[in-house]
């Protein structure tokens, strides 16, 4: 199929639609500058994940694994949002209460960008919470608390983030997993999908019968079972096919 068509198509998918969820992993903040995880350039080829991203890694070394938090809130702080998350803030104004904007993304660059209704499926880096109580401390504070013992209960505070083996909120994974058996259209950017459960959000629309769009740099599972599927950056793709060029 010519490359103008797709656009076309997967544009007007977009603007007949009346609900449609948006699913964004690292790959739609790469051209910010925040790097991604897995491939070309990405954190976990630095760093062994699970000597960091674990709670037997914070465990064992929380100065160093507060440490490496700190130094990606550095990073991360002094990034700005791009073409592709400006894109979906526009989108989420036209459709209101019928859009969800599903990140797994800890960023923060989704809100910057305006989004506001937004699951935050693996937390936001900047956000520090205690790992015995409820106790949560949020803003875009660059440096994270000198004192990391918790005010209201003594434990200790960690970094407001899902590391492996630990459940993601059940909330919010409800919230994401029925918006998306109920939209009309899912646009996926920007992920692997090799991290579970969350890339089975996309499965999900998919079986309930929604227009799929994926936007990611490399192929995925997702990329023979999507209706559409671009192998573009975020920055150029969804600005044209969400008609806030
Ligand atoms: C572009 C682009 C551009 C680049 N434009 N595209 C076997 C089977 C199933 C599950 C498991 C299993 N073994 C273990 C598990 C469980 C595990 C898991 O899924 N592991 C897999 C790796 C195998 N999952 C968990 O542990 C989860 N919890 C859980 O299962 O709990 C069970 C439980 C239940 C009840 C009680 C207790 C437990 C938790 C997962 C938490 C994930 N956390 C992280 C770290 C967050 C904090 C931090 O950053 O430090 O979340 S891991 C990391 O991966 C991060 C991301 O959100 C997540 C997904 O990555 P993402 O976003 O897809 O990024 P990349 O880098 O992988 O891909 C980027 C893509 O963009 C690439 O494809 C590029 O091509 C593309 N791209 N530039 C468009 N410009
Ligand atoms: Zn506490």
């Amino acid at each position: 199929m010519r490359d103008e068509q797709r656009y076309e198509e997967a544009r007007e998918a977009l603007a007949g639609a009346q609900s449609v969820v948006v699913f964004t992993g690292a790959g739609i903040s790469a051209e910010s500058g925040v790097p991604t995880y897995r491939g070309a350039g990405g954190l976990w080829r630095n760093y062994q994940a699970e000597d960091l991203a674990t709670l037997e890694a914070f465990r064992r070394s929380p100065d160093l694994v507060w440490e490496w938090y700190a130094e990606r809130r550095r990073t991360m702080a002094a990034c700005h949002p791009n073409r592709a998350h400006l894109a979906l803030a526009k989108l989420e104004e036209r459709l209101g209460n019928g859009f969800l904007l599903i990140t797994q993304n800890i960023d923060d660059l989704h809100r910057r960008a305006g989004s506001r209704r937004i699951v935050e499926l693996h937390g936001n880096v900047f956000r520090t919470v205690c790992s015995q109580c409820s106790y949560a401390l949020e803003g875009l504070e660059e440096k994270p608390p000198e004192d990391t013992t918790c005010p209201r209960c003594g434990g200790r505070l960690r970094p407001g983030v899902v590391w492996f083996g630990e459940a993601l909120d059940g909330t919010l994974l409800d919230q994401a997993f029925s918006a998306s058996a109920r939209c009309e259209a899912l646009i996926c950017v920007g992920s692997s999908l090799l991290v579970q459960p969350a890339a089975s959000i996309p499965e999900v629309a998919l079986r309930a019968g929604a227009d799929v769009i994926e936007v990611n740099a490399e192929p995925t599972w997702l990329t023979q079972e999507a209706r559409w599927s671009f192998q573009e950056p975020a920055g150029e793709v969804l600005p044209a096919i969400v008609g806030a060029v």
